[in-house]
């Protein structure tokens, strides 16, 4: 139960020589409850006499509290993560991934490759390489990373501390065995979007080349 006081009081006082805070009566500003114990673990047992040459060592203090501060800045980034093959990258996936950064701070995406593509009878028009490098482009993705298996959502989202598994809604209901790991949200789907309709259209297109040559 040391008691510390973030950035420079490390360790070495109880609770009860900081708290209840008390006023000064010279400032009329908060000190510690037993401000003299806090100044002996600040300034060390001389720090009565004056010593217009003392400096604070900030260096020590930085690198003591360094782990701590770090842990904090962990425990308040909140992450959401979802997967996809995200093929012809559109507007669709880009609006998904938008809501996710309303949702966390941080957005982790699974992207298939084209090994996994084939068990879901999908046959990609762009690699995988090109697929992420699309992904990784758009501001709202913090991460990438590969999606192989059906069944690895479960370690992503206990590797990547994620608070919240997001996909489109035509999959409601589909994950909803995560929920006992965290947040199960499925949204809806951007209208009038699809990789089906861009490559329908890119054949369309060709049909329509050929036909007029
Ligand atoms: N999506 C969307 N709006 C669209 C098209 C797609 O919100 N107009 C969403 C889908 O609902 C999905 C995500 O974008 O959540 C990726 O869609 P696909 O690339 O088609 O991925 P899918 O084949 O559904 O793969 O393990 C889960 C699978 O990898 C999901």
């Amino acid at each position: 139960d040391d008691f510390f006081v973030v950035p420079h009081t490390y360790g070495a006082l109880k609770r009860e020589d900081v708290l209840p805070l008390k006023t000064c009566e010279i400032t009329g500003l908060p000190i510690p409850a037993e401000p003299e114990k806090m100044l002996a673990v600040n300034y060390g047992a001389s720090w009565r006499i004056s010593n217009r040459y003392y400096v604070f060592n900030w260096k020590l203090a930085n690198k003591r509290f360094t782990p701590y501060l770090k842990a904090l800045e962990e425990v308040q980034v909140k992450r959401a993560i979802t997967y996809g093959t995200f093929d012809l990258f559109h507007v669709g996936h880009v609006r998904l991934f938008a809501r996710l950064a309303k949702l966390a701070d941080e957005v982790v995406v699974a992207c298939s490759t084209c090994e996994f593509n084939e068990g879901k009878g999908k046959k990609t028009v762009l690699s995988y390489e090109q697929r992420v490098e699309m992904i990784s482009a758009c501001m709202h993705v913090t991460k990438v990373i590969e999606e192989n298996d059906w069944d690895q959502k479960r370690s992503d989202i206990v590797t990547h501390q994620a608070d919240v598994f997001v996909m489109g809604d035509d999959w409601q209901g589909k994950f909803d065995d995560l929920s006992d790991l965290c947040d199960v949200l499925y949204l809806p789907r951007t209208k009038n979007i699809s990789t089906t309709m861009l490559k329908n259209g890119l054949k369309t297109e060709r049909k329509l080349k050929k036909a007029s040559a």
